[in-house]
Order: C-alpha cells, then sequence, then structure tokens
C-alpha cells in the first residue's frame, strides 16, 4: 500500500452505459466526474503522482483502468478483461504502460481476468475466480506474476460478487477489510481481519494509500470501527460509481 505513482482514466460521456448486474439507476456524468476529480485530489494529497489517460468514449467502463492491467513496481501485465464490452481496453492501455514501464508482459493464452479480481498482499497475489476471471486465465497471470519475482495464489470469489476485491482490501501489511461472506471462506486465514458490519458490504472497497485509507463515505458503522482502530480515514464518495458496481480500487493502477 506504499505507492509513489498512480495511472486513472478520465471518465467518458459514455460511463453512463456503464455495465451493471442489477437494475440500478444510471449515474451521471457529472456526477461520476465529481466523484473521479475527487479521487485524482485524495490521491494527490496522499502523495502519489496521478497520471490521468485521455477519455475512451467507445468503452464505458474504461475509467476503471484497475481492469484492464496489473502493475507492480517489477512490471505490468496487460490482461483480458471477462466482459466482452471491455476487453479492448487493454489494447488501449498498453501504449501507456509502455512508455512508463521497462517490462510490460502480455497474458498469454485465452483466459480470462480482470484485474478487479487480483488482490496484491505482502505475502502472496491473490487472484478471485469469479464471473470475469476463469482458471485458464488466473493460471496464466500466475506465471507471468511468477516471471515478476512474486508468489500467485488463485483463490475463490464469493457466488454473486462481482470481483475478489468488491468483498475486501489489504489496510496494512497484516490485515485485510473483508465482507463476512468473503471471511467465511477462510482465504484470509493468516490476516488479521476486519469484518464489515452486516448491511454494509460496498464499504469492503476501500483503499489504503501511504498514511491514509480512502473509505466510501455513505458506510457510518464501518467508518466508526476503522476510526476506533486508528487508521486516519478520507471518506470518499462513491454513489455514483457505485450505480455501475464500481468501487475506489477500480479507479487507479498504483504501483
Ligand atoms: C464492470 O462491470 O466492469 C464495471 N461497471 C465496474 C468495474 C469495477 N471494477 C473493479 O471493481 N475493479
Amino acid at each position: 500500500y506504499h505507492f509513489n505513482s498512480a495511472i486513472v482514466r478520465e471518465p467518458s460521456r459514455s460511463v453512463v452505459d456503464g455495465l451493471r448486474a442489477g437494475d440500478h439507476a444510471s449515474p451521471t456524468y457529472e456526477g461520476v466526474k465529481a466523484e473521479h476529480d475527487g479521487y485524482i485530489a485524495a490521491m494527490r494529497e496522499a502523495s502519489v503522482e496521478v497520471t490521468i489517460l485521455p477519455t475512451l468514449e467507445a468503452f464505458p467502463d474504461s475509467i476503471f483502468v484497475e481492469d484492464p492491467a496489473l502493475v507492480f513496481t517489477e512490471g505490468a501485465i496487460l490482461l483480458r478483461p471477462g466482459a466482452a464490452s471491455r476487453t479492448g481496453e487493454a489494447t488501449a492501455i498498453a501504449p501507456a504502460l509502455r512508455d512508463m514501464f521497462d517490462t510490460v508482459l502480455d497474458l498469454p493464452g485465452h483466459g480470462y481476468v480482470d484485474g478487479g479480481d487480483v488482490l496484491t498482499t505482502p505475502k502472496s497475489v491473490m487472484i478471485g475466480l469469479s464471473a470475469r476471471t476463469d482458471k485458464a486465465g488466473a493460471e496464466a497471470l500466475a506465471g507471468c506474476i511468477d516471471k515478476l519475482g512474486r508468489k500467485a495464489e488463485l483463490v475463490m470469489t464469493p457466488e454473486g460478487v462481482l470481483h475478489f476485491k468488491t468483498d475486501c482490501s489489504l489496510l496494512d501489511e497484516e490485515t485485510v477489510l473483508a465482507t463476512a461472506r468473503l471471511a467465511r471462506s477462510g482465504v484470509f486465514k493468516n490476516f488479521k481481519q476486519i469484518i464489515i458490519p452486516e448491511g454494509e458490504e460496498p464499504a469492503a472497497n476501500a483503499l489504503r494509500v501511504n498514511d491514509v485509507l480512502m473509505v466510501p463515505s455513505d458506510y457510518p458503522r464501518t467508518l466508526e470501527i476503522l476510526d476506533k482502530l486508528g487508521y486516519r480515514i478520507v471518506p470518499m464518495k462513491t454513489a455514483e460509481i457505485g450505480r455501475i458496481d464500481a468501487g475506489l480500487s477500480c479507479l487507479s493502477l498504483r504501483w
């Protein structure tokens, strides 16, 4: 969670057509843009150098740059997002990554991986199998992660949950924030676990960046728990991006 740099992408007007599993009303472009501006400001405030990529009107979900790639200080990996409308986002982000990283690997084979299914921890890089990330993709990604000198681990995303990280985030070297439904699977048995109170599940996608913890602002019980534990909390508005199933981690690639 120590990051010097991040990449984000300007929201396109087409963001109102972003994918969603339920029948949520569309967000407004202005609402998304305001949340995105707040996010960039919070990142900069946390001493992160932010590169802003231009809009991609043809890809409504392209603001969620976390999904088409995975980055480490050691290098970047171009993924293959599992939703048909998003697969092309990897090609679109490739030139920027090749500019910024010496090593850029392409996910080999034909499997699919969304970056939202990948949780990097000091112990391992956890890859959650989900409706977007299949076994072939996860295994191919594990090979790339191995090439970059890290250890990968395949885990399960709970049924009906979009991404592994929809339900968890890393708070520090040894602590994760997780929903009860994900913690129950035992994936975090080697971590200290903070469990999200019932009904506040979307708060699990918090984002630790350097000395601050960005937390979705609409979940008072979670905010109180984390505050009592001594985290320096920055509450973030996420209601608009939440309409298209997104949270804080999706909005950036960090390294
Ligand atoms: C999608 O369904 O792909 C977008 N509407 C939301 C992506 C959220 N990304 C993430 O959690 N990493």
